[in-house]
């Protein structure tokens, strides 16, 4: 019996509706600033959590019940997919993204896994014509199976890294064949558990070897898409080479990728390294760097990755504001990389969830979009840096050490310190919310 092929598409009903399966907030084809909420935030399903996670944590196995359970077999592969895309519509989402392992199992050797990837992604392909959902971006699971333990491109064993990049080139195939608008990878176990076996440095310049083949078999095959890399501080190492934006900025430029690949950020994994989201995702704009968000936020107390989907308004407008400010998505989109609860069973709970969360963003980018358009924001950050726009004070970044100090001597410079003005700033943000 099919789970989702009863669920009609989710209609927009405006905010006094009570229908817990309708949007109240995210209306697809509304127009805001020249653009219909359904371009501005290209919201996407994550295939992994919605259909492949069964429910387990770490002290107990699966507790969902799903046709397409056990994952073994191909024919439960093309179960897996009817009902994918029978959610897709039924939530209306425009995009979905996924890993190679998520869309079949894994059987064999290399050249098995090459032929059942095709097979599946051919009858994906089909399901995509007859509905119109497009892929966000597609990336390769280095990180499950037991030969990636110790890391795919960064891992001691040359087979593995050869196994790894055998398995980007047929995703990045994949992503290609589908029409994929990004190709994301997430670091996996690319990091370590302890530096008592770990040569730190071979393995950075591994990945940053990898990294490169990635970006010259891009262009081999005239993918136009944008390559990703998805940073994310500790789990499942306990450091995690791709730390952190400002890491990865620094990684990048050492390989000389700075040009070719930009950021995938998550929102639970700024919180695992300590950010913000906006923080994030400011610091990737301010670096030109900005490519998709996962937006999934984290439990704030517990310190793991829980992938829960967003609900939190002021987070959400803060980190569209952002977006908004570096131009807008481009080939990327918003990925709910996000799970259910292992309690909430029911078909039904994983439509609202992502109803939901597409509300909550909605919600988010309306604020966001009017602030932006009133300026307020903007006006009170160009004021309180107006003052290097004068010549004198260009001439500080001009000059040297010793004329600066020349002048501070000569014209007494005596700095009159003024407020920050954080709380304005933040009530201005709350009319907004
Ligand atoms: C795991 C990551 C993963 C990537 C895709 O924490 O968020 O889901 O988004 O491999
Ligand atoms: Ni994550
Ligand atoms: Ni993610």
């Amino acid at each position: 019996m099919a789970l989702f092929d009863s669920f009609s598409p989710a209609q927009y009903a405006g905010p006094d509706s009570t229908d817990p399966l309708a949007f109240h907030h995210y209306n697809p084809d509304d127009v805001i600033d020249g653009k219909t909420l359904r371009d501005h935030l290209r919201f996407a399903v994550a295939y992994w959590h919605s259909f492949a996670w069964e429910g387990g944590d770490p002290f107990g196995g699966r507790t969902f019940e799903r046709p397409w359970f056990p994952q073994d077999s191909m024919a439960q592969a093309r179960i897996k997919a009817d009902e994918a895309f029978d959610l897709f519509q039924a939530v209306q989402a425009p995009f979905f993204c996924w890993h190679d392992a998520d869309l079949r199992p894994e059987q064999g050797n290399h050249a098995d896994n090459l032929a059942t990837l095709d097979e599946i992604t051919d009858y994906i392909g089909e399901h995509m014509q007859r509905t119109g959902v497009r892929c966000l971006w597609g990336t390769a699971n280095l990180f499950s199976d037991r030969r990636f333990m110790s890391g795919a491109a960064s891992n001691p064993d040359p087979a593995v890294y050869a196994v790894s990049a055998a398995t980007v080139k047929m995703c990045m195939d994949a992503t290609h064949k589908l029409g994929g608008q990004n190709y994301v990878l997430w670091g996996g176990r690319e990091g370590y558990e302890t530096l008592l076996n770990t040569d730190l440095k071979r393995e950075l310049d591994h990945m940053g070897r990898f990294l490169n083949q990635v970006v010259e078999y891009k262009y081999k095959i005239g993918f136009s898409g944008s390559i990703l890399v998805e940073p994310k501080p500790q789990e499942p190492t306990k450091h995690q080479y791709d730390f952190d934006v400002a890491t990865c900025v620094g990684f990048l430029r050492k390989y000389g990728l700075e040009d070719e690949i930009k950021l995938n950020i998550e929102q639970g994994h700024a919180i695992l390294a300590g950010h913000s989201f906006e923080h994030e995702i400011a610091l990737a704009a301010a670096e030109g760097m900005l490519g998709s968000i996962d937006m999934n936020r984290n439990d704030y107390q517990s310190g793991w990755d829980t992938d829960q989907f967003p609900n939190n308004v002021p987070e959400v407008a803060l980190a569209y504001y952002h977006i908004l400010k570096a131009g807008g998505f481009t080939t990327g989109g918003t990925n709910f990389d996000a799970k259910l609860r292992r309690q909430s069973l029911d078909a039904e709970d994983l439509v609202a969830a992502h109803i939901g969360a597409m509300d909550v963003c909605a919600r988010g980018l309306k604020a966001a979009i009017a602030m932006h358009a009133d300026g307020g924001l903007e006006s009170a950050l160009q004021a309180r840096y107006a003052e290097w726009e004068s010549d004198s004070a260009r001439a500080l970044l001009a000059g040297s050490l010793d004329d600066i100090s020349a002048r501070v001597l000569a014209e007494d410079i005596r700095p009159a310190p003024r407020s920050g003005r954080q709380e304005q700033l933040e009530n201005y943000v709350n009319r907004f919310v």
